[in-house]
């Protein structure tokens, strides 16, 4: 049995920019679990792109297997996407962004599609600085599959079947920031308040801009031994910098100490204002963000946040030098300039 979402809304639903409702940015009914975080990722990346008036047509979802890689289909239908292979999705969205770095990349992936199987790609594409928003939902464990233990799951703790986790976890964050990523953040899909900032931060960004959301899996790993339930989440969550959004050209009207806070420039002339809950906390230095989440996790806790934004590192078109029209709209003389300059581009190789 199929499900279809009823199109009607009311008719005085706010507008945003583009004169588009919230309505505009849905998918899908979604089939996830009632409750699963994945939905309130979705939820939190229609109201993020309702808010930053982002054209459906501009923007291509990306994805690879798992229920995180489902949720794509539940926002924003009127946009390019491609659910790739399992653990395959950065070298699709490579060659995509290759051909055409006109679209916003916004790719969902899985612990288990970027920690495992994609763990290769996912460095590479990391490394690479390839425009993109990569978003893993993570919850400890493969949930389409049934619950087994995912790399980035604590050593000692169980899954539901009581299997136990034997090895020392992947932390994704980690990993993006030793690779040189210009953004990384920490999230949790039941804090959409710190959650649609980082969202729009990271849409807004040129390069690489990794979020890690903490999104637990109710079906297979929402009980006591796990440190990805609701409940585990909700009491060791600690927060080492909150960041306000600002859009190009609007005044700052949040209140702030001298000290306490920091306005980062991000390309478009946006401002990601950071309101440091930790005087010392330098979103600069990416060798600390490293040493900041392993100390927290020491204590038991999970460090929540903008971890590390650089807006100044080179991307892959600058580093690359790559053509600025996407491939589809450059001119047949252009695409094929005549047997003359390909015998010279030949004779570059001898
Ligand atoms: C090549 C290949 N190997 C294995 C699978 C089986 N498989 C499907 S989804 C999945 C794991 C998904 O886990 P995760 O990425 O964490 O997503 P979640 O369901 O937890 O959101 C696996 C192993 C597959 N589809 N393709
Ligand atoms: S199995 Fe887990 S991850 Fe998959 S939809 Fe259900 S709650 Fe979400
Ligand atoms: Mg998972």
């Amino acid at each position: 049995m199929s499900f279809v979402k009823s199109k009607f809304h009311h008719p005085r639903l706010k507008v945003n920019d583009l004169g588009l409702t919230y309505r505009d940015y849905e998918g899908a009914l979604s089939t996830l679990c009632a409750g699963c975080g994945h939905d309130a990722i979705t939820s939190a990346l229609i109201q993020a792109c309702y808010e930053l008036s982002i054209s459906p047509h501009k923007v291509a979802k990306m994805s690879g297997i798992g229920c995180s890689s489902k949720a794509p289909n539940y926002f924003m239908n009127k946009a390019h996407g491609f659910n790739s292979v399992h653990g395959r999705m950065p070298s699709v969205t490579t060659g995509a962004n290759m051909a055409n770095q006109d679209l916003l990349y916004l790719a969902m992936s899985g612990d288990g599609d970027s920690a495992s199987i994609g763990f290769g790609q996912f460095a590479h594409v990391v490394r690479r600085q390839l425009n993109m928003v990569y978003i893993v939902a993570n919850n400890g464990v493969y949930g389409l599959t049934k619950g087994q233990l995912a790399a980035t799951a604590d050593k000692g703790v169980k899954n539901k079947a009581g299997e136990l986790s034997l090895f020392k976890d992947i932390d994704l964050c980690i990993m993006a920031l030793q690779l040189g990523a210009s953004f990384v953040a920490r999230s949790f899909s039941g804090d959409k308040k710190q959650l649609i900032p980082l969202l729009k931060a990271a849409m807004s960004h040129q390069g690489f801009a990794f979020i890690d959301i903490i999104s637990p899996c109710v079906t297979f790993n929402n009980h006591p031994d796990s440190t990805r339930s609701y409940d585990y989440v909700h009491d060791h969550i600690t927060t080492g910098a909150v960041a306000d959004f600002v859009p190009i050209k609007t005044d700052i009207t949040t209140d702030c100490n001298e000290g306490d806070c920091e306005d980062i420039c991000l390309h478009d002339g946006s401002i990601m204002r950071i309101h440091k809950l930790d005087k010392n906390y330098d979103t600069h230095n990416a060798s600390n963000a490293i040493i900041d989440i392993e100390a927290h996790k020491k204590k038991g806790e999970i460090l929540t946040g903008l971890l590390h934004l650089k807006p100044t590192v080179s991307h892959f078109h600058e580093i690359n030098n790559t053509c600025d029209i996407p491939l589809n709209r450059l001119e047949q003389e252009v695409l094929c300039p005549g047997s003359r300059i390909l015998a010279g581009i030949n004779d570059s190789f001898r």
